[in-house]
């Protein structure tokens, strides 16, 4: 109910009665005033005049359902579920998609308690400050095709940030959001599979858009960095999310055409890590050389030092 008068105010863009509005839902004045003041207590302005009625001035920037637009019949972000705080959006993800949740489902938390990176990492996200979201999807792919997901998710981020508030970041293989060599975001991808079936998998983004330097952990103080630090001011965290969103549909509906070919080369646009001379950690050893390329799959190709050209699908990255 409480959505449904939101609507309304929103709509009207005026001054709109108690009266016009408790009709229109078919219910009491006094249960329009309870809602309308449950709205002001979640951050919106709504202005009131006892002449007049009500009068909505401005929502609060919180990434739910109510403030994230996307296209109609957009099946990413369809079902949007918003925490004000949870351990992890993936945890959650993983859970509502072994309960069957439909694909495209997103998961939103103001703050995360135990936020994750790769192989055990901490994701620094106990603040309201950052964009903190799980997608779930359910792709007819082989789980061995799956990198590029990755990939296409990283090019609907720095499409979005380009599109929304003229930032140009990078990408470094395979998932860090870059600005001036500082990390502004990441991506952890996990999934559920048996041989030659994927059943789920979930698309973790954390990016940071609101902090100021002295917010972040002294640890990561000196490699991190926000979108508000960039850009001087604060940014819309919803407007972003839905620009994310959006972008993603249309990317993730490219993966599924094959389109491997035009994402790598949308992505290949951001790279930071493309031509450039790289350390690589991988399973257990270390080599240095050049990076050419993206393969088809999302591996990168690297021409070593030692002679031997490697196709890399995971490990950890020097540039
Ligand atoms: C990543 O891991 O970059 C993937 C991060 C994914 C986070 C999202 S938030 C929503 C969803 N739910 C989750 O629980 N996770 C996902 P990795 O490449 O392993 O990088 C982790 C490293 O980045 C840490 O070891 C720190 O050095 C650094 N780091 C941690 N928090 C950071 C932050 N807020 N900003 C910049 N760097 C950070």
């Amino acid at each position: 109910m409480k959505n449904q008068i939101l609507k309304i105010l929103k709509e009207e863009d005026k001054y709109i009665s108690g009266e016009d509005i408790s009709k229109a839902l078919n219910v009491s004045r006094t249960a329009v005033w309870k809602h309308i003041n449950e709205l002001r207590k979640d951050g919106y302005t709504i202005e009131s005049s006892s002449k007049k009625g009500y009068r909505f001035l401005e929502a609060p920037d919180i990434p739910d359902k109510r403030e994230i637009s996307i296209p109609q019949g957009q099946m990413i972000g369809a079902d949007i579920q918003h925490f004000d705080e949870i351990d992890s959006t993936n945890n959650y993800a993983k859970k509502i998609a072994n309960e069957g949740c439909a694909h495209g489902t997103v998961v939103v938390a103001e703050k995360q308690t135990t936020g994750r990176g790769r192989i055990g990492r901490q994701w620094q996200s106990d603040t309201s400050e950052g964009i903190w979201f799980s997608i779930v999807l359910r792709p007819e792919m082989k789980p061995e095709d799956l990198q590029v997901i990755t990939l296409a998710a990283s090019v609907a981020v720095v499409e979005a940030i380009e599109e929304t508030l003229g930032i140009v970041c990078g990408i470094k293989w395979p998932n860090d959001i870059i600005i001036d060599g500082k990390k502004l975001g990441g991506i952890l991808t996990e999934l559920s599979a048996e041989p030659g079936h994927v059943n789920y998998v979930v698309v973790g983004i954390g990016i940071n858009a609101n902090q100021d330097l002295e917010h972040f952990d002294y640890e990561i103080r000196q490699k991190a960095i926000s979108l508000k630090m960039c850009k001087g001011e604060t940014v819309s965290r919803s407007n972003l999310l839905g620009s994310i969103l959006t972008n993603f549909e249309e990317v993730y509906k490219g993966v599924l055409l094959g389109k491997n070919k035009e994402i790598i080369d949308r992505w290949t646009k951001y790279s930071v890590t493309i031509g450039k001379e790289v350390k690589i950690a991988y399973r257990n050893m270390e080599y240095i050389g050049t990076a050419q390329s993206v393969a088809s799959d999302g591996r990168l190709i690297v021409q070593c030092k030692d002679g031997v050209t490697r196709e890399i699908s995971a490990g950890e990255i020097q540039v």
